[in-house]
Parts: structure tokens; C-alpha cells; sequence
């Protein structure tokens, strides 16, 4: 297949003004009526009116009311409609069947509910139309439909007239005010309990905020309605953003391909980022629901008001509002921890992209399907791209670039240039040479070192700087790299850092911006022996190569007033000892690392959620990333070696935390409630890992007496994964506790999905026949399967190729039913060629067997094709 390329772009040859669209719903057939006032775009070449369809059955096409001449072209998919005057009104039937659409985009059918998928290129699939982003129109929305099976029928904006019709049906009437993309169009039928509340923005105006969900779990969309409100607030306060229509909808479904969906004023929600309550949902997944209705609610300004000229723009709204998301999680919790959460997923999930055969820059050059771009280095790296801009202009100049980006590009399609332009313009700054991050490749790497001059008594840290080897990399040069640094002196404490030529001592954080390929940089009145803090608060999304030594390592994690510093120096620690111990060395540096971490939790006191981050080995998979060829069984050896060493030797201090850190007062999923919990389930798990004698007595009585899903996960996790004594008893009491809830049961899937243990294989092949498992709902592939392929190497990469048997024959079916969740779980097996031989070539297999099916998919067929070259 012929890709699409960023550099082919052109400007639409029509433009839609307004479109007025009809459904008559059923779940076997729906039809939809749409008329389109549409007006040639003078700037470009004439040519005739072509529409976007997929899988369209085509009952009319009309020029204004008049029978229109047509040419429907299957294999592009299009619908060129001649003889179209300069403007017009074009209208088209067509019927399309949510009951048979298992891909969930377009118009579908999930339990008793239909609804709308659009982004990216969904619309396409309701009715023919110019279906790319910078084509904005109004939209009226007429739905249509049986009032028993569809009592609630919403659209975007606002409901202007809702009425009856014969046969027991009725309709409403759904005017958005607001020019949008086609991708925010969306609309939700069916039989849904509501909750309701308001919003007063700072300017005085109510909004309604209404939460749907289906009626059993009504009782669960409190913590969603709080976040909605909190985020609202806070995108007024940190941005002076306010809403901008009278209501809000929030909708909740079990079948969905993403996490949620930003369309204006009807957000539609995967459930598993809206339902909660404390005895189904985790502290994490309180605020995992936080940060996703934010991200949504976010998404109003920057994506939707100004939205995205083309998809390889996609960053310019998800890089930005993930950044967003990011901050308002750290002012609603705490900065630190955030903060390393973040960097540490993005270690975890993008880094193999970057270094993968998929990798593209944060703003892509081409692309197959676009769904395949939905990709942790368009989000979370371009959200670290972002933080840069907000690094090197400051708080208050990304805030002016901000007003101006809005000031300018309200109401249009724009690029990621624009915003680099209104952040440069806005600040008088120079971000010419800032576009390379959107051009680059991989990630790339900072080389550190550092030496003293003796005779000009100045410290000197050298930076040097290099792109990883790609094609795409060759001419963009030498990045702008912002690189925040401190020392710290021999007891720990931080040191000012005065440039030589300085004659105030500066500050003990300096930012230092690398804009060459090398540079020096002199210090003055620093020690020969300063312990250098370096890219504190992970300032750019790069490597860093300096050559610490383990002591000092040791230092920064206990002592480094930034906390990502002290987290990566724990990390590098560890990986160090991991390092000797895959490699069968005797001498290595456990004692240290012992030392370190008997350390934090002396002082876990203060900062219980800190100390658990810190108190974490890197996993299986972070540690495969950078070895070839990859064995996973030394890697997972020397992991479970060093738990076991740690909890042995932790024994007493981690039982003493476990029971000191037991809840005192009220349950709240946050604050120093939730940060309790989770230091205590890390001591849990890592007695069970030093195999200490009760944890399995210890893990039960936390099972059985726990008052929240927090503990009881954790709990359970431990007994399964550690196959303690109990641990069948508490398979069972889950599953019976839990039957009924779907959500919950994901996490009894998954929970099995990621032991550490080769029989993992054999269980999820029995799990699949289990009567909560379909193929057909995301959530349970992602929880089953795609934990199985992503997050349990040791089972997936089992020495017989079972686990690569089973992940394939799933592909081949998913390839059928839902391309789109298909593709992510193919990129298992991306790094093919890093393993022996024989797991090399039963992988290969796999993606070869793949490759040779007919008709498959292009979002599988683009993976595919890229992992084999
Ligand atoms: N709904 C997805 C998100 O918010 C894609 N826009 O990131
Ligand atoms: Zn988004």
C-alpha cells in the first residue's frame, strides 16, 4: 500500500459549510440522510466534489434536490459527484448496520447502546462526506428512533426541540453552534441513567454537566462528575480557558478501542476511565479517571476550538493536552511522584518505539492507516516536547504563547508550526531550531562528562550530543536541548551553580541549553569533588551517558532535592546490579543498593508515595530493551535473585512499615491515605518476593479484610503471582465476588495474564473460553491477551513458542473483528530479531504467517510489514 505523506498536503478543493444530518436508528440498519452546503474553495485547482465512504450502502445522491450524477469508486473508497455548482446543497442517503460493526468505528452497537466512533477517519463510515480534519462545518443532527429501546438520544451542542412520532418513536433535535472536524461528531442512543449537576464558569455561566451510563452503575460516576468539575476549574485558573457551551455530556461504554473521545460536548468514554468506587476501583484508577476526564475536557480548547490542519499534526493537540493533563495531575497531587511516573512510562512504553521498527517523529512523515499513530512517542513524547518550550520560556512565557496560539488559530486547522510560531512570537524567542524535534528520529542521547581545572580552579561539564542512526535523521543537525544541572557537595547538601564570568552566585537548579553538536561549560566555586545532578526533572526526553559511580548513585537516590534525579540514580543502581547479576559477575554492588534502599524506607515516613516509587526494580521488559540478544530467563533469574535478596535482608524494616502504615481515619483514593497503601502493598509483595515465612498468611488477611479495591488487588496479585499458600481459594472468591463486574473481572484477567511463570501460557488459553472473555470487547483483549504479549515476557517468549502460537492465532482472528486493537497486540512482535535463533525464527513465522493472510487489514498489514524489513 501506497503511504500517505506529510509533505503531500493540499488544501481541501470544497469546503463544507453546514450539515444537516438525519438517522433513522435501528441496530440492523440505520439509515442516514445527510445535506451538506458545500462552496469550492476559489484558492485551488477546480476539481469535482469527492467524498470520503467506507462500506456505504448508497440510496441517493442529490445536487440541489435534483438527481445528481455519480461514480462510486470501491477500492479508494470515494464518491466524486459531477456538475456541482460553485455552491450548493448536496445531500446523500445511505444505510449502514451497527449491529455488524465489531471494528467500533463509525456507527456500533455496545450492550443495548448505539453509538459513534470518528476519530480519526470513523465519520467516513456514517455517511459520505469531505472526511479530513481541516473541513469544518456547523452541524443539526435529527435522531430518530423506537422510544422504548432509545429513550436517551444526544448529539453535540445544544438539543433545540425533542418530540413524538408514530409507532411509539420519537426525536430530538441537536444544533452545535461551534465549526468542527468531522472526527468530533458523534452521537449516543439508547437507554442510559444520568447524573446530573452544574458548573458556573468564572465569567458567570451555568453549564449542565450530565454523566450517562448504563443504569446498574449509576451509582459509580460521582468521582468522574468531581474530576469534570476540578479540571474546569483549573483550566481557568492555570490557562484562563472556560467552557463555551450550556452543557457537557459525559457517556460511559464497555466497548470502545480507545481510552475516550474528546467530541464537542459529548464525550464518550471507554468505562473503564469513568466508573468508580472504592470496592471496584484502585487508587490508580481513581486517578487514571482524573487525569483522562481532564485530558477530555482539555481536549475543548486545544484540539477542538483549534484543531489539527491534517493527521500528522496530531501531536500539536495530543502532545500539548497530554502536557496539560500532566500538570493538572501534578497540581492536584504531588509534582515529584508525577513526575516520575511519567518519565518512567515513558521509558517503559516509548522508548522501544523510538528504537523499534515503527519509529517516527513526534509529527510523522507518512503513515498507512493513521490509527497506527495513535502512538506513546505522538503523546507522551510529544508532551515532553512540549514541556520543553514551558522549560526554556518559562511559566509565564508558555503562557503567553498560550493566549497568543489562541489569540491567532481560534476556530481554525493548523499546524504544529503555528503553535511553534505563537510560542516563539509571543516570547520574542528564537525557536527556529526547536522544529528539528518534530523532524527527529529516536531517541536521542546526551553524553556528560565532567573534569576539574586546576590552574582556573572552574569545574568543567562538557555536553555532546547524537542522534540515533535513521535515515529520516541525516540532515536535521544538532537539536536544542534544554539540560537542567546542580552539584551537590560531600554532604549531599546542593551547591549554587555560578557560571565562570558570574559574579552573583546562581541558583542551585541551572538550566543550560545545548544548541551545538558539543559544549563546554565552566563553573566557578564548585569542589573538584561537586556530585553533579544532571537533566534534573528529566528536562528533554533524551539518553543520558555519565559515568557515575555506584556510591554517588547511591548519594543522588538519597539525597538529590529533585525527585525524578534521585528515582533515575535508584534505577540506574539497580540496573547496574541486575546487570552483574545476568551476566553471572560475582562482585557487584547488591550491598549498596541494600543500603540505599533499607535508607528510603527508614525515612519512608515522610513520603510514603515517593519511597514506593523508589522502592521498585525496573521489569523484564525495560531491562530486554537494550540487550541483544535478549535472554529472558537470565534477566528474569537475576530479577527474582535480587527481590528475593532485597526482601530477605528488608525483612524487619519492611514488616514494621506494613504495620505501621496501616490506615488510621477516613478512605480517600488520594493524599496520604492512598500513599500508605501503596508503600504497604510494596512491602507485602516484596516479603512474599524474600519468601518470608507468613507473607502467604500475611497477603490472606489483607485479602480477606481489605475495604477497598486497592488492597485487595494487591493483595490478590501477590497470592497469584508468588503462588502462595491461598492463592486458589482467592482465584475463586474473586471471581464469584465479581462476576457481575465487568471492569473488575479485567483485572482478574489480567492478574493471571502477567504471572511470571511459563504455565502463564496454558492459562490464558483457558481463559479465553471463560464466560466473562469475548474477542469482540476491547478491554478484555488488552486485559487478557494484550497484558499476556506486552507484559509477561517470560511466558510469552516460552522456549516452545506456545505463547507466540497463541498471540498469532488471536491476531488472525482480531485481524477480522478489530483491526485497529489487532495492531497494537502485533507489535509484540516487534523485536523479533533481538532473541536466539530459534525464538527468532518461531516469531518470524508468526509475522510471516500474518503477512501471507488474505485480505488483511492495513492497520495489521503496516506493523507487519515494517517488523519483517
Ligand atoms: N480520544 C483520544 C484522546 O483523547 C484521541 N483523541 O487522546
Ligand atoms: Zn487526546
Amino acid at each position: 500500500r501506497t503511504p500517505v505523506l506529510r509533505q503531500e498536503y493540499r488544501p481541501p478543493a470544497w469546503w463544507v459549510d453546514h450539515v444537516e444530518l438525519e438517522f433513522d436508528l435501528d441496530a440492523t440498519e440505520t439509515r442516514v440522510t445527510s445535506r451538506m452546503s458545500v462552496r469550492r474553495n476559489p484558492e485551488v485547482d477546480a476539481e469535482p466534489l469527492t467524498l470520503s465512504g467506507a462500506g456505504l450502502e448508497t440510496k441517493r445522491v442529490e445536487i440541489d434536490g435534483e438527481p445528481a450524477k455519480f461514480d462510486e469508486r470501491g477500492a479508494d473508497e470515494t464518491l466524486v459527484v459531477e456538475g456541482v455548482p460553485e455552491r450548493a446543497e448536496v445531500t446523500t442517503e445511505v444505510v449502514v448496520h451497527p449491529e455488524r460493526n465489531t471494528a467500533l468505528e463509525g456507527l456500533y452497537k455496545s450492550g443495548a447502546m448505539l453509538l459513534t466512533q470518528c476519530e480519526a477517519e470513523g465519520f467516513r463510515k456514517i455517511t459520505w462526506f469531505p472526511d479530513r480534519p481541516d473541513v469544518m462545518a456547523t452541524y443539526r443532527v435529527r435522531l430518530a428512533g423506537d422510544r422504548e429501546r432509545f429513550p436517551v438520544l444526544l448529539s453535540n451542542g445544544n438539543c433545540m426541540e425533542t418530540g413524538e412520532l408514530d409507532d411509539g418513536r420519537h426525536f430530538a433535535v441537536w444544533n452545535d453552534p461551534f465549526p468542527k472536524p468531522s472526527y468530533l461528531f458523534a452521537i449516543v442512543a439508547g437507554e442510559l441513567s444520568e447524573l446530573a449537576d452544574t458548573f458556573t464558569t468564572r465569567s458567570g455561566r451555568e453549564v449542565a454537566l450530565k454523566f450517562y451510563s448504563e443504569p446498574e452503575n449509576i451509582g459509580q460516576l460521582d468521582h468522574a462528575m468531581e474530576s469534570l468539575k476540578k479540571s474546569m476549574a483549573w483550566d481557568e485558573e492555570r490557562f484562563g480557558l472556560e467552557y463555551d457551551l450550556d452543557v457537557f455530556h459525559v457517556v460511559a461504554t464497555h466497548d470502545f478501542n480507545m481510552g475516550a473521545m474528546e467530541n464537542k460536548s459529548l464525550n464518550i468514554f471507554n468505562a473503564r476511565y469513568v466508573l468508580a468506587d472504592r470496592e471496584t476501583a484502585t487508587d490508580a484508577d481513581y486517578e487514571a479517571i482524573e487525569s483522562v476526564i481532564a485530558h477530555e475536557y482539555f481536549h475543548n480548547w486545544t484540539g477542538n476550538r483549534v484543531t489539527c490542519r491534517d493527521w500528522f499534526q496530531l501531536t500539536l493537540k495530543e502532545g500539548l493536552t497530554v502536557f496539560r493533563d500532566q500538570e493538572f495531575t501534578a497540581d492536584m497531587r504531588s509534582p515529584g511522584v508525577k513526575r516520575i511516573q511519567d518519565v518512567s512510562d515513558l521509558m517503559a512504553r516509548q522508548f522501544p518505539e523510538d528504537a523499534g521498527p515503527m519509529a517516527h517523529p513526534v509529527r510523522p512523515e507518512r503513515y498507512v492507516e493513521i490509527n497506527n499513530f495513535y502512538t506513546a512517542t505522538v503523546y507522551e513524547k510529544g508532551a515532553q516536547v512540549v514541556r520543553m518550550y514551558e522549560t526554556l520560556l518559562g511559566r509565564d512565557g508558555f503562557r503567553r504563547g498560550m493566549d497568543l496560539y489562541f489569540e491567532r488559530h481560534d476556530g481554525q486547522a493548523v499546524t504544529c508550526d503555528d503553535f511553534r510560531r505563537a510560542m516563539a512570537d509571543a516570547n520574542d524567542a528564537d525557536l527556529e531550531q526547536f522544529e528539528r524535534w518534530y523532524r527527529q528520529v529516536g531517541t536521542p542521547t546526551v553524553e556528560a562528562s565532567t573534569r576539574y581545572d586546576e590552574s582556573a580552579g572552574e569545574l568543567v561539564l562538557e555536553l555532546a550530543q547524537r542522534l540515533p542512526e535513521h535515515p529520516d535523521n541525516r540532515n536535521i543537525g544538532a537539536l536544542m536541548i534544554p539540560v537542567k544541572v546542580g552539584f551537590l557537595d560531600t554532604d549531599n547538601r546542593p551547591l549554587p551553580v555560578t557560571l565562570s564570568g558570574e559574579s552573583e552566585a546562581g541558583p542551585e537548579t541551572r538550566l543550560l541549553v545545548l544548541t551545538d553538536e558539543k559544549a563546554e561549560y565552566r563553573f566557578r566555586d564548585l569542589p573538584a569533588d561537586a556530585l553533579p545532578s544532571l537533566l534534573r526533572d528529566y528536562s528533554a526526553p533524551v539518553k543520558l551517558d555519565y559515568d557515575w559511580s555506584s556510591r554517588d548513585l547511591a548519594r543522588l537516590a538519597g539525597f538529590d532535592s529533585d525527585p525524578f534525579s534521585r528515582w533515575r540514580a535508584m534505577r540506574r543502581l539497580s540496573e547496574r546490579v541486575l546487570g552483574d547479576l545476568i551476566e553471572g559477575r560475582d562482585e557487584h554492588d547488591a550491598e549498596l543498593l541494600i543500603e540505599a534502599w533499607a535508607a528510603v524506607l527508614d525515612g519512608s515516613g515522610e513520603d510514603p508515595a515517593l519511597a514506593a516509587e523508589l522502592l521498585s526494580l525496573p521489569s523484564v521488559g525495560e531491562l530486554a530493551q537494550d540487550r541483544d540478544p535478549v535472554d529472558i530467563e537470565a534477566i528474569h533469574a537475576a530479577r527474582v535473585e535480587l527481590l528475593g535478596l532485597l526482601g530477605r535482608r528488608l525483612e524487619n524494616a519492611l514488616r514494621e512499615r506494613f504495620d505501621t502504615l496501616a490506615p488510621t481515619g477516613e478512605w480517600s483514593s488520594e493524599g496520604p491515605d492512598a500513599a500508605r497503601r501503596r508503600l504497604r502493598n510494596v512491602a507485602l509483595g516484596l516479603l512474599a518476593s524474600g519468601g518470608c515465612d507468613d507473607a502467604a498468611e500475611w497477603a490472606s488477611k489483607h485479602y480477606d479484610g481489605a475495604d477497598n479495591m486497592t488492597d485487595r488487588l494487591a493483595a490478590f496479585r501477590t497470592l497469584v503471582h508468588h503462588e502462595l499458600e491461598g492463592a486458589q481459594d482467592a482465584l475463586a472468591d474473586f471471581e464469584q465476588r465479581f462476576a457481575d463486574d465487568q471492569l473488575v473481572m479485567d483485572k482478574w484477567f489480567a492478574v493471571q495474564a502477567t504471572r511470571s511463570d511459563e504455565r502463564a501460557v496454558d492459562d490464558v488459553r483457558r481463559l479465553m473460553d471463560h464466560a466473562a472473555f469475548r474477542l469482540n470487547n476491547p478491554n478484555k483483549v488488552r486485559s487478557l491477551i494484550g497484558a499476556f504479549a506486552m507484559m509477561n515476557p517470560v511466558a510469552f517468549h516460552r522456549a516452545d513458542g506456545a505463547g507466540y502460537k497463541l498471540v498469532g492465532e488471536v491476531l488472525d482472528k482480531l485481524d477480522d473483528i478489530n483491526p485497529q486493537v489487532g495492531a497494537r497486540l502485533a507489535t509484540s512482535f516487534n523485536r523479533w530479531r533481538a532473541y536466539d535463533d530459534k525464538r527468532s525464527a518461531m516469531m518470524k513465522e508468526q509475522l510471516q504467517k500474518l503477512a501471507a493472510k488474505k485480505g488483511l487489514s492495513p492497520d495489521i498489514e503496516e506493523i507487519v510489514t515494517a517488523a519483517l524489513k
